[in-house]
C-alpha cells in the first residue's frame, strides 16, 4: 500500500479510532479497578519486598509519562515526584491517571499526524499504546492477586462490569 492508500484505509476502516478507543477503555478499566479496591487496601503488598497496590497504580502513571518524555517530548507533561509513591487519595489518583492517559493519547496522535517515528523506543507510535495496555494488564492481575492473598478478593460478578465488560460489551 502507498501512504495515500493507508490513509484511505484508516478512514474507511476506523482502525485508528478503534485503537484509540481501546486505549480509552484500558484507562477506564484501570480507574474502575482503583475505585473498587477496598478502603485501606492500597497499602497491601503480596510479599514484603513487592510494591503495594497504591505504589503499582502510581508506577503505571509514572511509566506512561516517562515513555512520552523519552519518545515524544513535545507532548510531555510534568513528571510526578518519584515512581513508587504511596498515595491514598483515590480521587486524586484517578485524576492523575486520566491526565496521563490523555498525555499518551495526544503523544501518539501527534506523531501519527506528523508522520514521525518515536525518538527512542518502538518501531511505530502505536506500539506505545500497545505496550502500555500490556503493561497495565500485567499489573492489573497483580493487584487482584494481592487482594485475594489478603482475603479481600474482588468477586467476578462485582468487578466484571467495570473491567471485562468494558472491553467486550457492544455499545
Ligand atoms: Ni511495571
Amino acid at each position: 500500500m502507498t501512504d495515500a492508500d493507508t490513509t484511505n484505509f484508516d478512514q474507511r476502516s476506523g482502525l485508528l479510532t478503534a485503537l484509540l478507543d481501546s486505549w480509552d477503555r484500558n484507562n477506564t478499566i484501570l480507574v474502575n479497578l482503583l475505585h473498587a479496591v477496598p478502603d485501606g487496601a492500597l497499602e497491601l503488598r503480596p510479599i514484603a519486598t513487592s510494591p503495594s497496590i497504591g505504589e503499582l497504580f502510581m508506577h503505571i502513571h509514572y511509566c506512561r509519562l516517562i515513555f512520552v518524555e523519552e519518545d515524544a517530548p513535545e507532548s510531555a507533561t510534568a513528571m510526578p515526584e518519584g515512581e513508587w509513591r504511596q498515595e491514598s487519595d483515590r480521587v486524586r489518583m484517578a485524576q492523575w491517571l486520566n491526565e496521563s492517559a490523555a498525555t499518551v493519547r495526544t503523544a501518539v496522535v501527534r506523531r501519527l499526524q506528523e508522520g514521525r517515528q518515536m525518538d527512542r523506543h518502538y518501531d511505530h507510535p502505536i506500539l506505545l499504546l500497545q505496550h502500555m495496555i500490556w503493561h497495565e494488564g500485567y499489573h492489573h492481575g497483580q493487584i487482584k492477586l494481592t487482594l485475594k492473598l489478603a482475603g479481600q478478593a474482588l468477586a467476578d460478578e462485582a468487578i466484571g462490569a467495570g473491567t471485562w465488560d468494558v472491553w467486550m460489551d457492544k455499545t
